[in-house]
């Protein structure tokens, strides 16, 4: 089964109904493992600090598994390393927290753990990534549509320099995390057929910094007029690029045109500005709908395994209409 709810303000008023509707429940459910009335302790496996999605993910998702709202959250970053995000979910397993919720950095690799948490009879919700492994070995995931985000970025392509000759180099986020495989097979699927072809793609790492450095190494070999459009995995390395076309003597947004995926605050104002030209949105604020469905898989109550947040996109004029009503 799968789910869909709304972003934003409008998410907030629906996320508000949930959880009054989850306290009512909690009254009379009888819950194991701090699942009703006792202090919730999770464990939260985050990827690390790579981008400004990650930080709003980051305190949202901190804010939503407060004290105040009956959880003890053990935070852990893992600075992009999948090795150590795994080494951390065995900890929690160790520490024998009430559940773990976890954003995988890759979509491999998973089988293990989830079963080494499976069998201490831990529940696991995914949080924005997803992983390869039977859905079996989780109870439930939150997060976005990264294939049609990259689907709507590459129809926008395919609108605006599908019928020209377009030379166009990809910034790819992580390899093997589920973003970067999804995006990438949705903008390419949208830009088949079309003359817009691919001369470059690399990881960036979904970093401002690996954005840049990427960026420059393109343009040393291609030049600012060997290039005409840039599709970033995320508008961290959006906004590292428009550093090195802008160093490279070029203008952003004008001779060569960008497109990106996430649509935070430094992103949406890039767009105001003219120097990246259309944004998806892929919204992190997930943090209510991961606390509610934590409590509703420990109460025992019945949850959709997959849920995806509604993402929108912006061209430049609708950036300026709502940058000043955004909240991350
Ligand atoms: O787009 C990027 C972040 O997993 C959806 O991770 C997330 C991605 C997001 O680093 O900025």
């Amino acid at each position: 089964m799968k789910t869909k709810f709304l972003t934003g303000i409008a998410m907030l008023g629906a996320l508000a109904l949930v959880a009054a509707g989850c306290g009512s429940d909690s009254d009379s459910g009888s819950g194991s493992g701090g699942g009703s009335g006792d202090t919730i302790k999770v464990g939260f496996a985050q990827t690390g600090s790579e981008s400004g999605w990650r930080s709003a993910n980051t305190e949202n998702m901190k804010q939503a598994f407060s004290k105040e709202n009956g959880f003890d959250l053990v935070f852990n970053a893992a600075d992009n390393d999948p090795a150590a995000q795994i080494a951390a979910v065995r900890s929690f397993i160790n520490q024998r927290v009430d559940a773990i919720v976890i954003a995988p950095i890759v979509e491999d690799g998973w089988d293990d753990v989830l079963q080494e948490a499976a069998d201490a009879d831990i529940p696991v919700v995914l949080e924005d990534r997803t992983v390869t492994s039977s859905d079996d070995l989780y109870a439930s995931w939150v997060g976005d549509d990264f294939k049609k985000e990259g689907e709507t970025a590459g129809q926008w392509a395919a609108d605006n320099f599908g019928d020209t000759p377009t030379k166009m180099v990809v910034l790819e986020g992580t390899t093997g995390s589920a973003p970067a495989n999804d995006r990438a097979e949705g903008f390419d699927s949208a830009i088949g057929g079309t003359q817009i072809e691919k001369i470059d793609s690399q990881t960036g790492d979904f970093t401002r910094d690996g954005g840049k450095k990427v960026m420059e190494g393109f343009l040393q070999k291609y030049g600012v007029d060997g290039i005409d459009l840039v599709f970033a995995h995320n508008d961290d390395m959006a906004l590292g690029a428009i550093e090195a076309i802008e160093a490279a003597g070029g203008k952003p947004g004008e001779d060569i045109k960008i497109v990106s995926i996430d649509a935070v605050h430094d992103g949406m104002q890039a767009l105001v500005d003219g120097k990246i030209n259309f944004i998806v949105e892929c919204n992190p604020l997930l943090g209510d709908y991961a606390a509610d469905l934590v409590k509703k898989v420990l109460d025992g109550t019945d949850v959709d395994k997959q849920n995806y947040a509604e993402d929108g996109s912006f061209t430049q004029d609708q950036a300026k209409e709502v940058i000043d009503s955004r909240p991350y």
